[in-house]
């Protein structure tokens, strides 16, 4: 009953593993490197998930699973566990869903494009398409901001959406930036950093802090 999730620690994968961590499921994490600059990594991850994507969780049943989003709500469906995704009768549901949605299929693709622009844009063009972009992620945060509750996202109650926070945050454009654009998202970032469940997840993600 093991998971092995593919990552690199900071990336993506702190998404899956904060939360394999919060629902104490057995897991190994293997480590793929900088998938930007080495091809050995790009070739790992590959192995697993044919974008070439981290997180890759290989679940106990040997079926590879890609996509947070998607990897959230089958942890929770396996557990049983509703302490991070809201069941299907609690009010706060449809605003998870909604959310989540948006940080996987808004926010994370910014990352995506804004990387490495020249995958996506010729030579001369590919500057400006990154800063762009940079520029959207940031008005996509800010709009995330505005929908945030306190403590958490979704309000008293905390959701795998304070854990995207978190991570997030830590991301471009950076903590110091949420912390003057987006303080409801900075707030639930801090918070989020000092629960004592996850914070050996954080420590071996963000050594730096
Ligand atoms: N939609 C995916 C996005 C995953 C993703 O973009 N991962 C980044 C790392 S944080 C990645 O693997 N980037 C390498 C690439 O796109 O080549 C998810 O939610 O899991």
């Amino acid at each position: 009953m093991r998971f092995t999730l593919y990552g690199t620690p900071g990336w993506g994968s702190v998404l899956v593993e904060a939360q394999l961590a919060w629902h104490g499921l057995d897991h190994e994490v293997v480590e793929v490197g900088d998938l930007f600059s080495d091809p050995e990594a790009q070739a790992k991850a590959r192995a697993h998930n044919p974008l070439g994507q981290i997180p890759a969780l290989v679940l106990p049943d040997g079926q590879t699973m890609t996509e947070s989003a998607a990897i959230t709500l089958h942890l929770a469906d396996l557990t049983g566990d509703d302490s991070l995704v809201p069941g299907p009768a609690e009010p706060g549901r449809a605003a998870f869903l909604r959310w989540l949605v948006y940080c996987v299929a808004n926010i994370y693709p910014t990352f995506t494009y804004a990387d490495l622009p020249e995958r996506f844009a010729p030579e001369d063009a590919a500057q400006a398409f990154g800063d762009n972009v940079k520029d959207y992620a940031k008005r996509l945060f800010v709009i995330l901001d505005q929908a945030a509750g306190a403590p958490f996202f979704l309000g008293e109650r905390m959701s795998a959406l304070d854990i995207y926070v978190c991570a997030m945050t830590r991301w471009r454009p950076g903590r110091a930036w949420h912390a003057d654009n987006c303080p409801r998202l900075a707030a639930i970032a801090e918070r989020m950093d000092r629960e004592p469940r996850l914070a050996p997840v954080w420590a071996r993600n963000f050594p730096d802090g």
